[in-house]
C-alpha cells in the first residue's frame, strides 16, 4: 500500500481570505490561480502494519511536531474514507523555495492528498481529491489541477461543493510570473491566522466580500478571452484590496516592507512606460509579477537594478496533481 504524488504549488489570482468553517476549511469566497511550472513538492505514503504510529520525513529529517501533528490528522481523514487503520510513514520532498516567499502548503497537501488516497486504493475523482486536499490547506485545492483554475466557494455546510476546477489548460495561455524576493525573515503572522484575525475584526472585510465575486468574474472573463491587462488590473487590485482588510484588522496586519513598496511603484511606473506587468502580493513581503513572456526578459532584468531585491525566479503555467512509479 504505498504511492507517490507530485504536486505543483499555485499563485492566487483572486485570493482565499476568510474561512466560514476552520475544521472543513470552507472560503467565505471563491478564489482564482495558476498552477505554477518549477516548484513542487513529492511526497509518497505507505500505510504500514509494522509500524507503531504514523511518521513524517520532510527533505529527510523527521519533521517537527507541528507538521507531523498537521500530517498525521489529514491522514485520519483518508483512513476514515477508507476503513483502514493503519499508520502510515510519509516521506516529502518540496522544491518550494519557501524563501522565495511561496507556500508549501499548496503543493504538499495536494501531493499528500493524491499519494496517502492512492496508497489506500481509494478511487476518487479530481472533484474528491480537490475536495480531500482542501481539508489539508484551503489552497491545495487549486493544486489539484494544471493551468488557470478556479475554487467555487460552496454554500452547503458539509463542503461537498466546494472543489476547484480547471478553467484554462497551462499550454492554452503562456504569461510569465516573477517571483521577487525582498525580505528572507520569517513571516510574524501566518496566513491562517491573519485571514482569522481580519474575518473576526475587520470593519473593511465587509467591503471585501461585497466586491470579490465581482473580481472573480472580471478574472474569469480575462481568462476566457485571453485579455491580459484586463486580467493584471484585477490581480492588481484584488491583492490591495486584501492587504486593505488586513490593515484594519485589530491588531493590524502589515505584510509589506520597504522592499515591497518599492516594487509595487516600480511596476505602476513600468507601466507607465508602456510595459504590460502587474503585481500580486500574498500574505507576506514577497512580490510576484505578471506579465506576457515577451516582456519577460526587461521585466527580469529592470526588477535585479531595484537595490531591495534579493531575487527573481521566473514561473510559467504549470500542471496538476501527477503520480509517480
Ligand atoms: C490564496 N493565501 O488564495 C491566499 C492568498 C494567502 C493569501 O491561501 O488555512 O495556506 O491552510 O487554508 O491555504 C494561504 O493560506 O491557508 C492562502 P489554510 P492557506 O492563495
Amino acid at each position: 500500500m504505498q504511492a507517490t504524488a507530485k504536486a505543483n504549488t499555485n499563485i492566487a489570482l483572486i485570493k482565499y481570505w476568510g474561512k466560514r468553517d476552520d475544521t472543513l476549511f470552507l472560503p467565505m469566497n471563491s478564489s482564482l490561480s495558476i498552477t505554477l511550472d518549477g516548484f513542487y513538492t513529492i511526497t509518497t505514503v505507505e500505510f504500514c502494519k509494522e509500524l507503531a504510529k504514523d511518521a513524517f520525513f520532510l527533505n529527510n529529517r523527521p519533521a517537527s511536531e507541528r507538521e507531523f501533528n498537521k500530517v498525521s490528522q489529514f491522514l485520519n481523514h483518508i483512513r476514515n474514507l477508507a476503513g483502514i487503520h493503519l499508520p502510515a510513514v510519509v516521506t516529502s520532498e518540496n522544491k518550494v523555495p519557501t524563501a522565495a516567499g511561496f507556500a508549501s502548503s499548496a503543493s504538499g497537501f495536494a501531493a499528500l492528498a493524491a499519494a496517502a488516497a492512492k496508497a489506500a486504493n481509494l478511487e476518487l475523482s479530481k472533484k474528491e481529491l480537490s475536495i480531500l486536499a482542501r481539508q489539508g490547506s484551503g489552497s491545495a485545492c487549486r493544486s489539484i489541477y494544471g493551468g488557470y483554475v478556479e475554487w467555487q466557494k460552496g454554500i452547503e455546510s458539509d463542503g461537498s461543493d466546494s472543489f476547484a476546477n480547471q478553467l484554462l489548460p497551462e499550454e492554452d495561455w503562456n504569461i510569465s510570473i516573477l517571483s521577487v524576493l525582498v525580505a528572507s525573515e520569517e513571516k510574524k503572522v501566518s496566513s491562517r491566522e491573519g485571514m482569522k484575525r481580519t474575518v473576526d475584526t475587520s470593519p473593511f472585510y465587509d467591503g471585501w466580500l461585497h466586491t470579490v465575486q465581482k473580481d472573480f468574474e472580471t478574472a474569469k472573463e480575462a481568462i476566457k478571452s485571453k485579455d491580459f491587462e484586463k486580467l493584471g488590473k484585477v490581480v492588481e487590485a484584488n491583492s490591495l484590496k486584501m492587504h486593505a482588510t488586513m490593515l484594519g484588522a485589530e491588531p493590524p496586519i502589515l505584510y509589506w516592507q520597504s522592499g515591497t513598496m518599492e516594487i509595487m511603484h516600480h511596476i505602476q511606473k513600468l507601466r507607465l512606460s508602456g510595459i504590460l506587468a502587474y503585481f500580486t502580493i500574498d500574505a507576506g513581503a514577497n512580490v510576484k509579477v505578471l506579465c506576457l513572456p515577451s516582456d519577460e526578459q526587461s521585466v527580469y532584468e529592470s526588477l535585479l537594478t531595484l537595490p531591495a531585491v534579493q531575487s527573481v525566479i521566473t514561473c510559467h503555467p504549470g500542471s496538476g496533481v501527477t503520480y509517480l512509479s
